[in-house]
């Protein structure tokens, strides 16, 4: 089976529970659309999993794409004007999108685990697109920004796939189902909270798990909705 989850953001009791919930073994799939950390604790844990399974295939996440950017100029030698900017990644990183647990975990580990988690953020790609019992979909971390119809997605800028907050009223495409993290389902409509949404040929996955204790996952076979719940 293809599963698709996203947004663990650093809740790895969570999705290792949601491993269980499913039976998730070779002969699967598991996709995740980006934000393993932040917000809440143990992201470096949630990472070092994702990347150490040969049939998760992940996305990049505006959470892993702020985190790569402050670890590789961290390691590198900056100009002074390269440094600023720095500082201001690093500030709204670990100040506004919750990544100072991350960054603090990242300083104490050794050097050999911090090379290998940059290999992997600096490799993950933006989007995904695949056919499961002739149903097709596109993967992609927040969704297709500044969305034309005709405009190849290879052409679509980053932060246009990871950033984006896209208009959930609307029906992007006609001939393939849209599924995305992000923004927390509760955001889309407060009656779905803690829920996957589906509608308008898009599916929002990103139940909020940080927040609210309830990790959401998606079957593409059956486009049944699985939960964990903490505590539970
Ligand atoms: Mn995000």
């Amino acid at each position: 089976m293809h599963y698709v989850v996203s947004d663990i953001h650093g809740c790895f009791g969570l999705y290792q529970r949601l491993l269980e919930e499913i039976s998730f073994s070779n002969r699967d799939i598991l996709f995740f659309l980006g934000d393993a950390a932040d917000r809440g604790p143990m992201g470096i844990e949630v990472m070092e999993d994702l990347m150490s399974r040969p049939n998760v295939i992940c996305l990049l996440g505006n959470h892993e794409d702020i985190f790569r950017k402050t670890a590789r100029g961290w390691e590198s030698r900056l100009s002074s004007d390269e440094e600023k900017a720095w500082q201001r990644t690093y500030l709204n990183w670990t100040g506004r999108n919750g990544g100072d647990l991350t960054w603090n975990a990242w300083l104490r580990l050794p050097e050999r685990r911090r090379g290998k988690l940059l290999d992997w953020m600096e490799g993950l790609s933006r989007f995904y697109e695949i056919t499961v019992n002739g149903r097709a979909f596109l993967l992609a971390h927040a969704g297709v920004g500044r969305y034309q119809a005709e405009k190849p997605l290879e052409d679509c800028e980053l932060h246009d796939f990871i950033w984006e907050r896209m208009d959930y009223r609307k029906r992007y495409y006609r001939d393939k189902l849209l599924v995305t993290g992000h923004t927390p389902t509760a955001f889309i409509d407060p009656a779905a909270a803690g829920r996957v949404w589906q509608h308008n040929n898009h599916i929002a996955i990103d139940c909020g798990a940080v927040y609210c204790g309830r990790l959401g996952c998606v079957c593409l076979e059956s486009l049944e909705e699985i939960y964990v719940t903490e505590g539970r």
